[in-house]
């Protein structure tokens, strides 16, 4: 007979894992709990998240993780995956940090720039000196980004960019901003193209987006580009049209189906942990069979999400992963962990409610996490798509 299961991984899936991965897995939970849980619910009251945790995350290796070279760890995607699982139980905002530099913006970089770009950015974007942003949605192109506005003319040998983008995390705090404009048929460039824009250009500007009820450990912004003049040589040569961003959003997306599972266990724990501590009709509330049921019912469903993403890690450290499956990941885990998110909250009743406990933090946080990178919708009928064949976006 085996031994009785840990509630935090009752079906063992860690158990999978090298031994260099518990390490990793256990240094970034030592560092999150030490560091950014005690003061987590203070930031996301006051809707803020301080640049200078970039440092921390940058000396433990966290940004651009899974990249080679350029001062980066280079470790494999299961690896990459666990660090987001342990940053997310704390807050989906301190995850998001983490893939919009290294998912996002380094990985862009790193896949699609020049060799200047790289020695230039991601060195120090390793370390956290440096901050970048991602640029793809703009205020009429969310699910659709092909519809961008967002114009790159050519002036000579310069680009000139002119237009706006929505919702983009980071954008106030970032020292280079990954710009996705359309450029001039006339220019013979070919559609949407990628560029380098450091935030202190003239005419490049972001501005807060204020009263978010969701997310709100982390800064988003809208940036405006007012006739930013670039040297020829700050756009990604070789990619052209929506596989250069959509390249980088399967790399976010990865991380994000392993953090979901973390915002759901932390949820998890923090209901089993009230349901045994708190007593109504003179005994814990978990002696009671519809808690169970609740109890049950979560357990499961963070172990299958977790399930997933140890699976679709191995799948991507063996170069075998399609985007499809990403969507699976994304659309299932996310959805678990809202699921997850919402039942936890009922268990601890009114205490539910508030910041002392993680829970709903994480529930509305999830809601984000439903949208960005791809919706829901979007992810099943990406689904859909590799099951039939056929497109059903339009
Ligand atoms: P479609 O015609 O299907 O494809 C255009 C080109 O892209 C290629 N492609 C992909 N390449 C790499 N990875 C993928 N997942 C790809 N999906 C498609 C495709 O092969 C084609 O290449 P080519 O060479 O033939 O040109 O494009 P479509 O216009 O029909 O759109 C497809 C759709 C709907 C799936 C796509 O537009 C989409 O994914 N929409 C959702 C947009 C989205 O996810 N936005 C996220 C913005 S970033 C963000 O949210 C950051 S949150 C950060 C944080 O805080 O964590
Ligand atoms: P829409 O595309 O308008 O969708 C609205 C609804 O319509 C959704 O339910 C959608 O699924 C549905 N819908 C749309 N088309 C279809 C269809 N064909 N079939 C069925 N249903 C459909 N973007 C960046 O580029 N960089 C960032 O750093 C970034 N960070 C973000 C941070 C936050 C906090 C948030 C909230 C968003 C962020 N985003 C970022 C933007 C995010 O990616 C978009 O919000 C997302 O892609 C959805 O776009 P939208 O909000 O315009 O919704």
């Amino acid at each position: 007979m085996g031994t009785m299961p840990d509630p935090s991984d009752f079906l063992a899936v860690d158990a999978e894992l090298s031994a260099e991965e518990r390490d990793i897995r256990d240094a970034v939970r030592d560092y999150a709990n030490a560091e950014l849980a005690p003061r987590i619910a203070d930031w996301y009251e006051s809707n803020t998240l301080p640049r200078d945790i970039a440092k921390g995350l940058g000396a433990l290796g966290l940004l651009g993780m899974h990249l080679e070279g350029y001062g980066c760890a280079g470790t494999n995607a299961t690896s990459y995956g666990l660090a987001c699982r342990e940053l997310e139980a704390v807050d989906s905002g301190l995850r998001s940090f983490v893939s919009v530099q290294g998912s996002l913006a380094m990985f862009a970089i790193h896949r699609w720039g020049t060799e200047e770009h790289k020695q230039q950015w991601l060195p120090r974007m390793a370390t956290g000196d440096a901050l970048g942003c991602f640029g793809l949605t703009e205020p009429d192109a969310g699910s659709d980004p092909g519809s961008m506005r967002t114009r790159a003319r050519r002036d000579g040998d310069d680009w000139v960019l002119d237009g706006s983008k929505m919702w983009i995390t980071n954008g106030t705090l970032a020292d280079v901003a990954v710009v996705w404009a359309q450029t001039d048929p006339d220019a013979g460039s070919k559609g949407i193209r990628g560029f380098v824009v450091p935030t202190d250009t003239p005419g490049f500007s972001a501005n807060e987006v204020k009263h978010k009820l969701s997310l709100r450990a982390s800064l988003t912004a809208e940036l405006v580009l007012d006739g930013v003049r670039l040297p020829a040589d700050a756009m990604f040569p070789e990619v052209s049209g929506l596989k250069g961003p959509l390249s980088c959003l399967n790399e976010a997306r990865y991380g994000i189906l392993w953090g979901a599972v973390g915002a759901a266990r932390s949820c998890f724990e923090a209901a089993l942990s009230y349901a045994l501590d708190r007593e109504q009709f003179d005994k814990p509330i978990a002696g009671f069979q519809l808690t169970q049921r609740k109890l049950a019912d979560m357990v499961v469903a963070v172990n299958q999400a977790d399930l997933t993403a140890a699976r679709i890690g191995r799948l991507k450290d063996a170069h075998e992963l399609h985007p499809s499956q990403v969507s699976f990941g994304k659309m299932a885990n996310v959805r678990a962990a809202l699921d997850v998110a919402r039942t936890a909250r009922t268990v601890l009743g009114g205490n539910g409610i508030t910041l002392e406990y993680p829970v709903f933090r994480h529930m509305t946080n999830l809601e984000t996490v439903l949208t960005y990178e791809g919706t829901e919708e979007m992810h099943a009928l990406s689904i859909g798509q590799a099951l039939t064949g056929l497109a059903a976006f339009r």
